[in-house]
């Protein structure tokens, strides 16, 4: 029988090795994998984000949570796509043209998993031609993250594109700001990873 507060406990504490070998005997012993991950993994990054927009963590205590969030979904996610479970919503994420920061879009999109959604993650340097290509996979949200000031401002070329296709685009990144956003026409921005997840989550009612 796993712990599975034993579990949520390990990926809080980033405990990378321990995370493996807790989901690597919970999949050997057919363990259910929706329990695997809404009663350890899931709420383990719910809660280390709550605590991070608190400033009770900071940026290397979540990265580590999320490198071992990483290592269990690695094992779940195989598994997962077979068993057919139904991601939450799907969201394309991406730095926008220019940009080549990814550092804290990567802890953006690995919450957004962690939360139960479909990561489409375009990666770095992102034009508009780039979010394109992820609409075979039909997300209901863009997530554009940018940290030059130089770059942002591209961000209102994807708003523009993608909402006028019903398609919500949420943005972020250190230099934006809330009235930003709304210049910009944006449907959303959060200021940190967890506060993107809660933004994802109340555009598409999923919680
Ligand atoms: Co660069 N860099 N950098 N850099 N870099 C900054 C951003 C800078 C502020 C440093 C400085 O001058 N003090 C400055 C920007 C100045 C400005 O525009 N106002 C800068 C510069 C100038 C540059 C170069 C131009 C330097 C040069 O070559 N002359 C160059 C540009 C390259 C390019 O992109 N074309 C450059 C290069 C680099 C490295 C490659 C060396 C490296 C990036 C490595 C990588 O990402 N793989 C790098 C780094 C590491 C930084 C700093 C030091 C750290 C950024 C970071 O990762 N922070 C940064 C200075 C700083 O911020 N102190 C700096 C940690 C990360 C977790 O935070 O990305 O803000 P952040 O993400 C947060 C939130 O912003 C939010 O959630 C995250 C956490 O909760 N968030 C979102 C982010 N995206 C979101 C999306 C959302 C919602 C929330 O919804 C969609």
């Amino acid at each position: 029988m796993t712990d599975y507060q034993a579990l949520k406990n390990a990926v809080m504490s980033g405990k990378r090795d321990e995370v493996t070998k807790i989901v690597s005997a919970a999949v050997a012993a057919k363990e259910d994998l929706n329990n695997i991950l809404d009663k350890g993994m899931i709420p383990a990054m719910r809660e280390i984000g709550d605590k991070f927009s608190r400033n009770e963590v900071y940026v290397p205590e979540l990265l580590v949570a999320a490198r071992a969030m990483q290592a269990g979904l690695t094992l779940v996610e195989p598994l997962l796509a077979k068993t057919g479970r139904k991601p939450l919503g799907r969201v394309a994420i991406g730095t926008v043209k220019g940009d080549l920061h990814d550092i804290g879009k990567n802890l953006v999109a690995i919450m957004l998993k962690g939360a139960g959604y479909e990561v489409i993650d375009l990666g770095v340097n992102c034009d508009v031609a780039k979010f394109e290509t992820s609409m075979d996979k039909k997300p209901q949200v863009i997530a554009c993250s940018a940290l030059l000031t130089t770059t942002m401002v591209y961000m209102k070329d994807v708003v523009q594109h993608f909402t006028a296709k019903g398609i919500k685009v949420i943005i972020g990144g250190a230099p934006i700001t809330q009235a930003y956003a709304d210049e910009i026409g944006a449907s959303g921005y959060s200021e940190d990873a967890n506060g993107a997840v809660k933004l994802v989550d109340k555009l598409l009612g999923a919680r």
